[in-house]
C-alpha cells in the first residue's frame, strides 16, 4: 500500500520506518530529518535495528496521493496539518491519526468523514538525531472501527504484516480518553517536578495527586458520553508509569528545551469541556496553567 506520514518526528518515522517493511512509505517531516534520511536512509536503533528506505520530503505538495496517510503532528498543529494535506488525499485517501490529546478525529472528520480513522498507540519512540529513531518497545496500536469497519480492518493487516501489535475496537472515544487520561496524569506532573515517570510512584501525595488529576480527566469523559472506569483508566496510569518508569515524559522534554507543549490539548482541552459540561477539574486547570506559563517564560527569553 501506498502510505505517507505526514509530521514525521519520532514517532511518525518510527511507524514509518515498521511499515516500510511491505509499503511503499513517505515521510513528510522538517528539513534536517528529511535530508538525513535521502542521504544515508532512516536509521532504526534500539528494540529494531536496520536501515530502511523511505522517501523523504519537506511538503506534500507534488506527492501522488496515498491510500493510507498518517498524521502524527503535535496535537496544536493537527488544523495545519488538515490544510496542508487536503490537496495531497484523493477521496479514497484512509487518513488515521495517532496523536496525542483531545479533537484530533473530530478535525479529520469533518475533513473526511468515515475516511478518517482514530486510533492510539503505546509505541516508544525517541528522535536521536536527524535521520535517526530509537525505538523503546513496538507496544501496541489501537484502530478505532466505529464508522467504518472494513477500513479499519485492512488499517489493521497492514500493521500487522509490518510486525506491529495492532487491535481493533469499536469504542474509539474510550481508547483516546484513556490515553489523554494516563497523558494528563503523568505528563504534567512529571513536567513541574522534573523527574522521571517512575519517580511519580515513589511518592505517596504525587501519587494521590495523579489519582486525582486521573479523577477527574474520568469524570468529564463519562459526562461528555464515553464509557471509561475510573479503576480501569488508573490502572493503566499506574502501569505507563512503572513501564516507562525510567522515561522522561515528551512534556518534560519539551519544557526542558523551551518548546511549545500538548498541555493545550490535553489537560487544557479536559479543563475546557469540564467548564462547559459544568463539570470543573481544577488540578487539570492548575497542571495547564503552570505549564503553560513555562512555555510563555520560554517565549519571552526567546523573543
Ligand atoms: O506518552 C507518554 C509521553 O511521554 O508523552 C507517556 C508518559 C508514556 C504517557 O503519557
Amino acid at each position: 500500500m501506498r502510505v505517507c506520514i505526514f509530521g514525521a518526528g519520532s514517532l511518525g518515522s518510527a511507524l514509518g520506518g515498521m511499515l516500510a517493511r511491505s509499503n511503499q512509505v513517505t515521510l513528510v517531516g522538517r528539513r534536517a530529518h528529511v535530508a538525513a534520511i535521502r542521504k544515508h536512509g532512516l536509521a532504526l536503533v534500539g528494540d529494531v535495528r536496520r536501515t530502511v528506505n523511505v522517501e523523504a520530503h519537506q511538503k506534500p505538495e507534488g506527492l501522488d496521493p496515498p491510500e493510507l496517510l498518517i498524521v502524527t503532528t503535535k496535537a496544536y498543529d493537527t488544523e495545519d496539518a488538515v490544510q496542508a494535506c487536503r490537496t495531497l488525499a484523493s477521496r479514497n485517501t484512509m487518513v488515521l491519526t495517532l496523536q496525542n490529546g483531545l479533537g484530533n478525529l473530530e478535525l479529520l472528520r469533518t475533513w473526511k468523514g468515515s475516511n478518517a480513522f482514530g486510533g492510539t498507540t503505546t509505541l516508544g519512540a525517541n528522535l536521536v538525531a536527524p535521520g535517526k529513531i530509537r525505538i523503546s518497545g513496538l507496544g501496541e496500536t489501537v484502530i478505532g472501527s466505529d464508522l467504518n469497519p472494513e477500513g479499519a480492518k485492512k488499517i489493521c493487516r497492514l500493521f500487522r504484516e509490518s510486525g506491529l501489535a495492532v487491535q481493533i475496537q469499536s469504542d474509539v472515544d474510550a481508547a483516546i480518553w484513556t490515553k489523554v487520561a494516563v497523558s494528563a496524569s503523568i505528563n504534567p506532573l512529571t513536567a513541574v517536578l522534573r523527574i522521571e515517570n517512575g519517580a511519580l510512584l515513589l511518592s505517596r501525595p504525587i501519587s494521590r495527586m495523579m489519582l486525582e488529576v486521573c479523577r477527574e480527566a474520568v469524570s468529564i469523559g463519562v459526562a461528555n458520553g464515553v464509557s471509561l472506569s475510573f479503576p480501569a483508566v488508573m490502572k493503566s496510569v499506574r502501569a505507563v508509569a512503572k513501564n516507562t518508569s525510567g522515561n522522561r515524559s515528551s512534556m518534560l522534554q519539551d519544557v526542558e528545551r523551551g518548546k511549545r507543549t500538548e498541555i493545550g490539548q490535553i489537560n487544557g482541552a479536559i479543563w475546557n469541556l469540564g467548564d462547559r459540561l459544568g463539570s470543573p477539574a481544577p488540578l487539570n486547570k492548575a497542571l495547564w496553567a503552570m505549564i503553560s506559563s513555562f512555555e510563555r517564560e520560554a517565549t519571552s527569553q526567546k523573543a
